[in-house]
This record gives structure tokens, C-alpha cells and sequence, in this order.
């Protein structure tokens, strides 16, 4: 897939250099004399710090001391190794979500969610643009009705890409819109419907239900949709992401994660806390602001520029 993104592991690499330089960089001061106890304690500092969350952390700091148990004279580099493999095994717990396919003749559904601009606009204008890219049929809708400014945005970028968008006046209901840019893919043969929805702060209960309307509501029309749903995150938030993604799988089942914003980020590590905790994968990462920002998450070129670098 997206056969024409050869950089992908230079631009992971890129994304992920300030929380890299949060990680290798004073992991290899730390280890270059001699360790002990405290030396852990400040590892698990420095892994927590990058948002690898504590259970991560601990898990890794843990199996850092077996492994120097072993490798006395381990060099720092062999450290950072050992440490990329081990997340790397992190990563590697089956993913618990349920992903649908498109039935013959339908189009593919994909609701997109998430709190106050996390990027969820943006990451549905980039995911239209490689949709687009391998030939297919795209349809916007412009779920997020409470500001006339968030219709505007997506339909700006709708007139950018060339693809078609279904919106309504500022204040509709989004489960009507959604609903009516299903009908009308399925009446033009679209391929994939992208769904804006309004940010929603997880703990607001009346705009989480919201969701499970536009959900029941795109059912009438596609009884398998939405076929996938994408929780857009902004990589900066630190630990909250995790509280985040928890309430919204609650309320509308996720099927992956879109991580935005990982280029200003120095807490990349989030994306191993929410593997490890809920089975949700990361599967797009955004990288900048550009409309080529966005690609697909890749689990052993995170892993080895999270450590590495190389
Ligand atoms: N650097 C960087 N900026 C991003 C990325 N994704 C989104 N942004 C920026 O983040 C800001 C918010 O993005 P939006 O897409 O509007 O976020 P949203 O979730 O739709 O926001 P609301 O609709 O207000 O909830 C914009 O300025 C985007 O350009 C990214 O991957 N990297
Ligand atoms: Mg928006």
C-alpha cells in the first residue's frame, strides 16, 4: 500500500527526534559509567517521561536489569539495542479491535474522533489525499457542525483535493449529516467516506452519545458501518491520550489510532502505553502540516527510532 512513500522510516525517524533525544541521548550519558540502583530509577524517569506510560516503563527497566545481569560490560549501544528489541515485542500484543471490510458495492466508512483539536481535520484531508493517490474515490463529510469555520476548513480542503463533501448549515445535527453523505456515497459509488466529527472533551457524557447517534444513524444506511473508526491524538498530549482513547472506545468501538503531531513531539512513547494497555493499534502518524504529513505507522521503524536512530 502507498507504494510511493520510500522515506517513510526517515520521516518516523524525523517525527521522533525530540522524543528520541529525550530517550537515547540521556539513556547513553546515564550508562557510561558505571550503574545502580539509582541509574534504574532515573531510567524509568527518562522512559516515563517520554510517555512510554509506567507499566511500560517499569516492564523495560525491569528486563534492562536481567539483561545487564548477563552483559556486565554492555556498552550503551547495546543497551539502546536491546531496549529497541524489547519494545519492539511490546508492540507485537494482537490488536483487539474489530476492523469490518466494505461489503461488494459499498463504501468503506470511516468515522474519525477525537477531543479539540487533536487534528482530526487535517488527518481526513491527508488520509483523502493518499486515498486519492492509489485511485480512489473519496467523500468528505462535515460532521463537525457547532462552527461555521469547522465546515469551511474541511470543505476548503475538499476544494483543495477535488473530492466531494456533504455538509450542512452551521448547528445541524451531525448524525444527519453523516447519514446523508453515506446515502449519497453509496448512490455515486464512492469508494471511502471520511466522517469529521466535533472535537469532544471524553468527559462531556451528552457529546460522547452523540456519537453513538451518528453511529446507530450510518447503520440504517450500511448496517456493517462504520467499518473502521479513528481516534486522531495529539502526540503532545502525554498520558491523557490514554484516558482518551480508553472513554471513546467506550462509547464508539476504535478500530485504530491516528497519531498526530508526532513531529512536536517529545513524547512519542505513548504509542507503546496504548498498544499495551487496550490492543489499539496506531496505524497512520502525522508528521508536519503539509498534506503529505501523514503516514502509515510502521512498528519496527518507530521501534528502532525511538532507540536507535539508525
Ligand atoms: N505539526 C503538526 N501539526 C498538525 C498535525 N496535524 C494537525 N496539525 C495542526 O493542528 C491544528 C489543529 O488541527 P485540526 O485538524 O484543525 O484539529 P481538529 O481535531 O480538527 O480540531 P477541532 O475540529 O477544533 O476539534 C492545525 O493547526 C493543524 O495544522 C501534525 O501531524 N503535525
Ligand atoms: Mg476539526
Amino acid at each position: 500500500m502507498f507504494k510511493f512513500l520510500k522515506d517513510r522510516f526517515s520521516k518516523i525517524k524525523q517525527a521522533l527526534s525530540r522524543t528520541r533525544a529525550a530517550i537515547s541521548g540521556r539513556i547513553s550519558s546515564l550508562f557510561k559509567g558505571s550503574w545502580d540502583e539509582e541509574t534504574f530509577e532515573e531510567l524509568e524517569r527518562i522512559l516515563y517521561e517520554a510517555d512510554l506510560g509506567s507499566a511500560c516503563a517499569i516492564e523495560l527497566v525491569a528486563e534492562v536489569k536481567i539483561f545487564l545481569k548477563k552483559h556486565q560490560d554492555a556498552s550503551t549501544e547495546e543497551i539502546l539495542s536491546f531496549l529497541h528489541s524489547k519494545s519492539l515485542e511490546m508492540l507485537e500484543v494482537p490488536e483487539k479491535v474489530s476492523r469490518k471490510s466494505p461489503k461488494e458495492g459499498s463504501p468503506r466508512v470511516i468515522l474519525v474522533v477525537g477531543v479539540n483539536g487533536s487534528g482530526k481535520t487535517t488527518s481526513i484531508a491527508k488520509l483523502a489525499y493518499l486515498l486519492k493517490q492509489e485511485g480512489q474515490k473519496v467523500l468528505l463529510a462535515a460532521g463537525d457542525t457547532f462552527r461555521a469555520a469547522a465546515i469551511d476548513q474541511l470543505a476548503t480542503w475538499a476544494e483543495r483535493l477535488d473530492v466531494p463533501i456533504i455538509k450542512s448549515t452551521p448547528g445541524g445535527d451531525p448524525a444527519a449529516v453523516a447519514f446523508d453523505a453515506v446515502q449519497s456515497a453509496v448512490a455515486r459509488g464512492v469508494d471511502t467516506v471520511l466522517i469529521d466529527t466535533a472535537g469532544r472533551l471524553q468527559n462531556k457524557k451528552d457529546l460522547m452519545q452523540e456519537l453513538e447517534k451518528v453511529h446507530r444513524v450510518i447503520q440504517k444506511v450500511v448496517p456493517e458501518a462504520p467499518h473502521e473508526t479513528l481516534l486522531v491524538l495529539d502526540a503532545t498530549t502525554g498520558q491523557n491520550a490514554v484516558d482518551q482513547a480508553e472513554v471513546f472506545h467506550s462509547f464508539t468501538p476504535l478500530t485504530g489510532i491516528v497519531l498526530a503531531k508526532l513531529d512536536g513531539s517529545a513524547k512519542g512513547g505513548i504509542v507503546l502505553s496504548i498498544y499495551k494497555q487496550f490492543g489499539i493499534p496506531v496505524e497512520w502518524v502525522g508528521v508536519g502540516e503539509t498534506i503529505e504529513d501523514l503516514i502509515p505507522f510502521d512498528k519496527t521503524a518507530y521501534a528502532k527510532a525511538l532507540f536507535e536512530g539508525k
